[in-house]
């Protein structure tokens, strides 16, 4: 059914060495020595484009909109490998999975999570004290819904469908419309899955500076303001800046960074987009929300920002990388060298993967 080597195994880079087989019903395992291709255990040395054919094999589930966004719930318990690689994949294990893919409390907690602002905690407690549908939880008069979670069940069915690519650059358009409109020279990046090339996403993420150091958040609260007036701002979910250099560099991990964002719904009409809305059929209005993450961070921060916020395994490897290969503390407001005892500076992303002595590999490349 397939083979490993003692480097996969082990999570090592692989040469040349011995190659083990399983063969199918018996289990039983034959060694052959073969010459096989380089691969790393750290998915930041590897390219990964969204057409990745080990999918099925990585047993990954997210929780999206757990306070704002993602909450990964576990790291994928089988490794990948590329494609022209035979799989290893325990059949024991996989009905295992498929157990607790069926399992109510999983199911539950799944639809809780899918409303925007109800993370696991909160979908925990509802599960706790029985509830098992929004019927329960909307029925339920002690349940007192925060004001993202009123938004999150408003527009639940349209905030639940996927988020087309098509629908992602409207978005762009108008949000650059309203940057320009305030400061010309501002920098407004696509970030998330939309800039690693995927066709469909949960929300659409962007990254807003200035030049002007100090002047970014007072951009993105002009950016709000203008969507607000523009009545095209649904919901909006302001964050100021925490960012403290002098509480850098984080040796805990934070479920969020401190830069100043927006956790926003925006109302995008049918005309703006190329082609058509996402919408089930027989929905006849002409617009849909879409949720969308608008961040600023200082301009000596972008570089950062911009690697962290592309997301995916990749990024969290390459963290992991950084700190048991190099001795270095990356997250999305800095990279500090543990043993110069210092931060090291980067305007792009490609400085970045030179201070980690790695090949620099495009976002598109970053699907892991
Ligand atoms: N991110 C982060 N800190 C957070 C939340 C997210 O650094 N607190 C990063 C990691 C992923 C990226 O931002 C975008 O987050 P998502 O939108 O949740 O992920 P995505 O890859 O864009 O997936 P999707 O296509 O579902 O939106
Ligand atoms: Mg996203």
């Amino acid at each position: 059914i397939g083979w490993f080597t003692d480097s996969m195994r082990e999570g090592k880079p692989v040469a040349v060495e011995t190659k083990h087989c399983i063969q199918a019903g018996t289990g039983s395992v034959c060694s052959t020595p073969t010459p096989v291709a380089t691969v790393s255990q750290y998915a930041c040395k590897r390219r990964t484009t969204t057409q990745n054919n080990n999918k099925i094999f990585t047993v990954r589930k997210s929780f999206p909109h757990n306070s704002g966004p993602n909450c990964t719930f576990t790291r994928s318990p089988t490794r990948c490998f590329r494609s022209d690689f035979a799989i290893c994949i325990n059949l024991q294990m996989s009905s295992i999975f498929e157990k607790i893919l069926s399992n109510e409390r999983y199911q539950t907690l799944k639809l809780f999570t899918s409303v925007f602002g109800v993370g696991v905690k909160t979908a925990e407690k509802w599960y706790r004290r029985g509830l098992r549908s929004f019927r329960d939880i909307l029925a339920e008069p002690s349940i007192h819904l925060t004001r993202m979670q009123q938004f999150g069940f408003l527009h639940y069915g349209d905030i639940s469908r996927a988020v087309s690519e098509a629908e992602a650059r409207a978005l762009g358009n108008i949000i650059d419309e309203a940057v320009r409109a305030i400061t010309p020279d501002a920098v407004l990046a696509l970030t998330g899955g939309f800039r690693r090339g995927k066709e469909f996403g949960h929300d659409v993420d962007y990254l807003l500076t200035t030049p002007e150091l100090g002047k970014e958040e007072a951009l993105l609260l002009s950016v709000i303001d203008r969507l607000k007036h523009q009545s095209i701002l649904l919901y909006c979910d302001y964050q100021a800046s925490t960012l403290d250099m002098d509480q850098l560099p984080c040796r805990r991990f934070e479920a969020m960074d401190h830069f100043a964002k927006c956790f926003l719904i925006l109302r995008l009409e049918a005309g703006q987009v190329e082609g058509d809305l996402q919408r089930v059929e027989g929905d006849s209005r002409s617009w849909r929300a879409v949720r969308v993450d608008l961040v600023s961070p200082p301009i000596d921060h972008y570089a950062f920002a911009l690697l962290g916020w592309s997301g995916s395994r990749f990024e969290r490897d390459l963290r992991r990388f950084a700190r048991l290969e190099r001795k270095m503390l990356l997250d999305n407001h800095a990279l500090y060298d543990l043993t110069k005892k210092e931060f090291l500076e980067a305007k792009t992303e490609k400085d970045i993967f030179a201070h980690l002595g790695l090949e620099y590999i495009e976002p598109w490349q970053r699907n892991a």
